[in-house]
């Protein structure tokens, strides 16, 4: 007989909880194998079991804080019985067993709730009687893989997100992939304004009408190196950086758009600059993978896969450092937080406690690659959990739930609260880029994206119940649109090209005798 007893894991230890046991009763257990959960001050553990035979009874419930050293059961050989042992009360200061060795007299198994992911239903809500964790982070809740399908292609099928806990939290309805009957569903205004999410219905559709109309701009060589659209991702750039003070740094990525017009560039200085014209943002040298305005806090997107995030925790040392009231957003995708770098950003700033919001727009593909092809957990949010931040996955799709959380996270940051990590489920419209010929997506799957997810028709949606816009108002939303975008391609059109005598101009830091002369 084996006894398993709460473990001192630091000598300032004296005492810990047990989250949830992983076995019951009469369960045989491998020598190793994870038999519960517990936390202590500083940390969440799983407990081994110290050798191969059959769990006796369970000496200490769910939620219960018990000082190191306390008998939380025992591991019997087959066939033995607890009777020779000390009594379980007496062992543990008065406790009683929490259940009988018998496996017949086991507790019932947790509710089973679907994983949240892409293309499931949210986990149910916590159960009212599961223990609250000391630190105050969001209540474990069990949940179970649904069975896979050999008729669906794996990577249909949604992952089990960690060990069967959800560490983070879940915000919006209607996550992910819609099912084929799936209908639009207006979102939820909550405490926000009407008149203010009329703007960001305003700012969303100027971004779908730019990439719509700059997309075929790039197809015939308008735009030259190529264009990443963001058409489908509007609700992640508008819903995050609306909840943002001007002063606050973002940084962006090689599909850039959104965030930039989000950030306040505007469309000629944009469509000029992707012309590679004299007057665009940058005299036509950045294109968009180097569009960025310091004075608008907006620290660039990028060619790098996953290194604007960098960037972004390199802004929040210096925020947190100079003591200011700022916080630093950096977004990445799928395919971005499938690199070391990102990781490793995100370790730092939750170690340091950092005013970084890390955005993953969890698109579902890296180029032509599925999300699920790349990573056997595709609850992003999950993995970011396992840092020791607080993170969040939230409806992509859903402006105002974007909104909400990254104004929360701000909040947090500034007060001192560290880090924020949201994975937000969104989806693009576009190829990976305007000339993607898209063999890899299934007919009809954005077709579905667009019925049912669409992040402009559910705004308006919800505006047009809220009375703030009138019913078929977003055509005229869209109109406006189209006329600034119209006024933003002549501009490019009729802006000189660069002066090649300027062509070294901004490249170099330093003054560089070009001819070679002494
Ligand atoms: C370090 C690095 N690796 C690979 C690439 C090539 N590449 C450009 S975009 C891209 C996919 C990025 O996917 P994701 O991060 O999900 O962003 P999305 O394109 O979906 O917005 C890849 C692999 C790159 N630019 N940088």
């Amino acid at each position: 007989m084996h006894e398993v007893v709460m473990p001192a894991m630091g000598m300032a230890m004296s005492e810990g909880t047990l989250l949830r046991w992983l076995k019951q009763p009469g369960d045989a257990v491998e020598r190793g194998e994870e038999i519960a959960e517990i936390e202590t001050d500083k940390a969440t553990a799983e407990l081994e079991s110290p050798a191969a035979g059959v769990l006796g009874a369970l000496l200490v419930g769910e939620g219960e804080t018990v000082p190191t050293g306390a008998l939380l059961t025992r591991v019997l050989a087959p066939g033995e019985q607890e009777n020779g042992a000390a009594p379980a009360a007496a062992a543990n200061g008065g406790r009683a067993a929490v259940a009988a060795a018998a496996p017949a007299a086991a507790p019932a198994p947790p509710p089973v709730a679907p994983v949240a992911g892409n293309g499931t239903a949210p986990p149910a809500p916590p159960r009212a009687d599961a223990p609250r964790r000391a630190t105050g982070r969001p209540t474990v809740e069990a949940v179970a893989a649904p069975p896979l399908d050999p008729d669906r292609p794996a990577w249909e099928e949604p992952r089990r997100a960690g060990r069967g806990r959800r560490r983070y939290e879940v915000v919006g309805a209607n996550l992910g992939r819609p099912g084929d009957d799936d209908e639009l569903v207006a979102l939820e205004l909550g405490a926000n304004d009407p008149a203010t999410v009329a703007e960001w219905l305003e700012a969303m559709a100027l971004i779908r009408v730019f990439e719509e109309r700059a997309a075929p701009l790039a197809r015939a060589g308008k735009i030259p190196g190529g264009m990443h659209s963001a058409a489908g991702q509007e609700a992640v750039a508008i819903g995050a950086v609306r909840a943002l003070a001007p002063s606050d740094i973002v940084t962006s990525t090689h599909r850039s758009h959104h965030h930039s017009l989000a950030k306040g560039l505007q469309p000629a200085e944009i469509m000029a600059e992707l012309y590679g014209k004299a007057g665009g943002l940058l005299g036509g040298r950045a294109g968009h993978l180097h569009l960025a305005d310091f004075s608008l806090g907006l620290f660039g997107s990028n060619g790098i896969v996953g290194a604007g995030l960098g960037i972004a925790t390199g802004a929040a040392v210096g925020a947190k450092l100079r003591g200011r009231d700022q916080v630093a957003v950096g977004f990445f995708g799928d395919g971005g937080a499938n690199t070391g770098r990102t990781w490793e950003n995100v370790n730092l700033a939750a170690s340091w406690q950092l005013p970084l919001i890390a955005i993953c727009e969890n698109n579902l593909y890296a180029v032509e690659t599925h999300l699920a092809a790349a990573a056997p957990n595709t609850t992003i949010a999950d993995r970011a959990a396992g840092f020791g931040l607080h993170s969040v996955q939230v409806d992509g799709q859903d402006v105002v739930a974007v909104h909400d959380v990254v104004a929360e996270a701000r909040e947090r940051a500034l007060g001192g609260g560290g880090p924020t990590f949201v994975e937000a489920l969104t989806y693009r419209y576009s190829g990976h880029t305007v000339d993607d010929p898209e063999t890899y997506r299934e007919a009809g799957e954005v077709e579905l994206w667009r019925r049912a997810r669409d992040p402009l028709l559910r705004a308006a949606r919800a505006l047009e119940a809220a009375g703030a816009l009138e019913v078929g108002g977003l055509d005229a939303v869209l109109a406006r649109a189209e006329a600034t975008v119209a006024a933003a391609i002549e501009f490019a059109e009729s802006s000189p090209w660069p002066d090649p005598a300027t062509a070294a101009e901004g490249v170099y830091g330093i003054e560089v005798n070009l001819e070679g002369k002494p």
